[in-house]
C-alpha cells in the first residue's frame, strides 16, 4: 500500500486498538499543535480513556503552521493514525481513533479555526505548540509584546497568527455570544505552563479590551501539566519500522518510546475526560512535578543535547553508551539538579534518576542530539538558569550545571562561527552576540549578557558567571569528551 488514499487503518495488523463507537464522538477538545509529541501523547491517553468511559471525547487538530501535507494525509484516513510504543525489547503499535476533524489554517483559513473553538459543545483547547509558541520572554515569563506574531494580531486581532490570538478572539465571540467559556490546558515543557498561558493570554487581551480580559479572568481556567514521553521527530527509519510493524508507511503514525506520564491540575470550568483512567493524575499543585522533569530530565537532555553533540554524538542513546556521559549525566541529575528540587517532593529521586538513564539509553528511540539542542534560548532557564541559581542560594558549587550551560554557548558559537544551523527564534540575537566579539570569552559574555535569556543575573552574580566562564574555557582547552572524563570521575 503506497497513498493514503487507498488504506483502511482499521484493518492492519495492530496490536492494541481500542473499540468504542467512533460515530458517538463529540469534539469536545480542539487541540492547537498537531506535532510529533501530541500524537504520541495526548492522543494515546485520550483514546484509551474513550474506552473505558461513557462520553466519549473527540478531538479536532489544528496545526497554524508548517506544510499542509500532515493534516491532508489525515484527513485522507478518515484521521485515524498509528502510534508505534518501543521499548528495548518490545514493540506495540495502536491504532488512535478519536480524532474527529481537523484544520490546517494556512490552507483553511484562521476563520475556520475561530468558529471552531467558538463551538458550543467546545470544552477544552489544548497546546502543544514548543516554548516559543507562548511568545513570551524565556527568562520573565512575560509577554513579548515585540513579538512579530503579537504585534500583527494586536493589529488583527479578528485574523490572528498567533495561537494566543486565536484563543482571546475565540473567548471574545463565545462571550458576546453567552457561550461558556472552556479551559486552556497547555502540555508544553514549561514550569507552570498553566500560569504562563493565563498571563500571557491576560496581558494580550488587556491590550486590545479590558473587559474582554477581566471576562476570561473570571471564567477561564488554564490548567498546568507535566507532560512526558519521549517522541522524537520521525525520519525515514522510523516510518520504515510503523511499515515494518503494521504493513503500512502511515505519513502521520509516530514511533516513541513506551513510558508515559501525564501529571494535570484539576481545575476545568467544562468538565474534563477522565485521563486517569489511562494513567494520568490529576493534582492539586502540579509545580513540584513540573520542576522535577523539566530539571532531571529535560536539564539533563539539553547537557547531553549540546555536549553529546560536541562529542560528535548524533543520538542519545549513544551518549548513554560512553561511560563517562552516562556517569556524568547521573551527577547532574542527583548532585545537581535533585538537589535544586522543593525538598518537600515525595519521589525517591534516585529511583526517577535510574529510571531517566534507563529511558535514554533505549536503542529503539533514536532521538537526535540535533532536535533536543534545537530553541535553546527558550529552554536554558527553565533547565539550566534557575535550577543553577537555586543551588548558589543553597551555598552549593554546581559542576555540570555550568558545563550544560557553557556547552550551549560553544554549539552556537560554532553554529555561528562555521556557518552551521541555528535553529532559535532569538537566532538573529545569537548571531549579533557572537559576531560582535573576537575571543571566544569574550564570545561567551556577549551571549551572557542576553537579557531575554539570562535576566541580570551574570551581572549580579558573579559566582554564576565565574562558574560558567571557568566550564566555558576548561571545555576549550581539554576537549568534550577530556572534561567530561574528569567530572565523571570527580575530579573536576
Ligand atoms: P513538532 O515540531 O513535531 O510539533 C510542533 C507543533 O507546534 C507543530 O504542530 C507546529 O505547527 C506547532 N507550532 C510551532 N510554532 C508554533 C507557534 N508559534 N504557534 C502555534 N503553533 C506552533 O514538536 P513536538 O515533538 O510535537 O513537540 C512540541 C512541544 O511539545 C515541545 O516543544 C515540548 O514543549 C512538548 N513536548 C514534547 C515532547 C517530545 O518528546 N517531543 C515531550 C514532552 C513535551
Ligand atoms: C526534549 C523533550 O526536545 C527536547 O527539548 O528535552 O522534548 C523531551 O523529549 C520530552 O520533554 C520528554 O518528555
Amino acid at each position: 500500500m503506497t497513498t493514503t488514499t487507498e488504506v483502511n487503518l482499521e484493518s492492519l495488523g495492530f496490536n492494541e486498538k481500542t473499540s468504542f463507537d467512533r460515530s458517538k464522538l463529540a469534539t469536545n477538545i480542539v487541540h492547537i499543535g498537531f506535532g510529533a509529541f501530541h500524537r504520541g501523547h495526548q492522543a494515546v491517553y485520550n483514546d484509551l480513556t474513550n474506552d473505558q468511559s461513557d462520553q466519549l471525547w473527540g478531538i479536532c487538530e489544528i496545526n497554524m503552521f508548517g506544510g499542509p501535507e500532515l493534516i491532508a494525509d489525515l484527513q485522507a484516513q478518515d484521521h485515524l493514525f498509528s502510534v508505534v510504543e518501543r521499548s528495548a525489547d518490545t514493540m506495540v503499535s495502536r491504532l488512535i481513533r478519536s480524532v474527529t476533524e481537523s484544520i490546517h489554517t494556512p490552507v483553511d483559513g484562521i476563520q475556520a479555526a475561530i468558529d471552531k473553538l467558538a463551538e458550543p459543545q467546545v470544552k477544552i483547547v489544548s497546546l502543544t505548540i514548543t516554548e516559543k509558541g507562548y511568545c513570551s520572554d524565556p527568562q520573565s515569563g512575560q509577554l513579548d509584546i515585540n513579538n512579530g506574531l503579537i504585534q500583527h494580531d494586536l493589529a488583527n486581532p479578528q485574523t490572528p497568527q498567533s495561537a494566543l490570538g486565536l484563543i482571546t478572539e475565540a473567548l471574545r465571540i463565545r462571550r458576546d455570544r453567552g457561550l461558556a467559556p472552556f479551559s486552556v490546558l497547555s502540555c508544553d515543557n514549561i514550569p507552570e505552563n498553566g500560569l504562563l498561558t493565563k498571563e500571557a493570554v491576560l496581558s494580550f487581551a488587556k491590550q486590545l479590551d479590558a473587559e474582554l480580559a477581566s471576562w476570561i479572568e473570571a471564567n477561564v481556567t488554564f490548567p498546568s501539566t507535566m507532560v512526558d514521553r519521549i517522541v522524537p521527530a520521525m525520519t525515514d527509519d522510523a516510518f520504515a519500522v510503523i511499515d515494518e510493524c503494521i504493513g503500512y508507511r502511515d505519513p502521520c503514525g509516530i514511533v516513541c518510546e513506551d513510558y508515559r506520564q501525564w501529571v494535570i491540575e484539576d481545575n476545568f470550568v467544562a468538565g474534563r475526560p477522565d485521563w486517569d483512567k489511562a494513567g494520568a493524575m490529576f493534582v492539586a499543585d502540579v509545580l513540584p512535578y513540573e520542576e522535577m522533569k523539566l530539571r532531571m530530565l529535560n536539564g539533563s537532555h539539553s547537557f547531553l543535547a549540546y555536549n553529546g553533540f560536541l562529542a560528535g554524538y548524533d543520538f542519545i542513546y549513544q551518549c548513554m553508551e560512553d561511560a563517562d556521559f552516562r556517569a556524568t549525566t547521573l551527577r547532574l541529575m542527583l548532585e545537581e539538579q535533585a538537589k535544586s528540587l522543593n525538598p518537600n517532593l515525595k519521589v525517591d529521586l534516585e529511583q526517577y534518576a535510574s529510571l531517566l538513564i534507563g529511558r535514554f539509553s533505549n536503542p529503539n528511540i533514536k532521538h537526535k542530539t540535533a532536535q533536543i539542542a534545537m530553541d535553546g534560548s527558550q529552554k536554558l532557564p527553565q533547565r539550566a538558569i534557575d535550577p543553577m541559581l537555586t543551588m548558589l542560594e543553597r551555598g552549593i558549587t554546581p559542576t555540570c550545571q555550568p558545563l550544560l550551560i557553557a556547552g550551549w554557548a560553544t554549539f552556537v558559537i560554532n553554529a555561528v562561527t562555521n556557518g552551521g544551523d541555528l535553529v532559535d527564534p532569538m537566532a538573529e540575537q545569537l548571531k549579533q552576540a557572537v559576531n560582535s566579539a573576537s575571543t571566544a570569552v569574550d564570545q561567551l559574555k556577549a551571549l551572557l549578557a542576553l537579557k531575554q535569556i539570562f535576566g541580570e543575573h551574570p551581572q549580579s552574580n558573579e559566582t554564576f558567571a565565574a562558574l560558567i566562564e571557568t566550564a566555558f574555557v576548561n571545555l576549550q582547552e581539554t576537549g568534550i569528551k577530556g572534561l567530561v572524563h574528569s567530572v565523571s570521575k570527580g575530579t573536576n
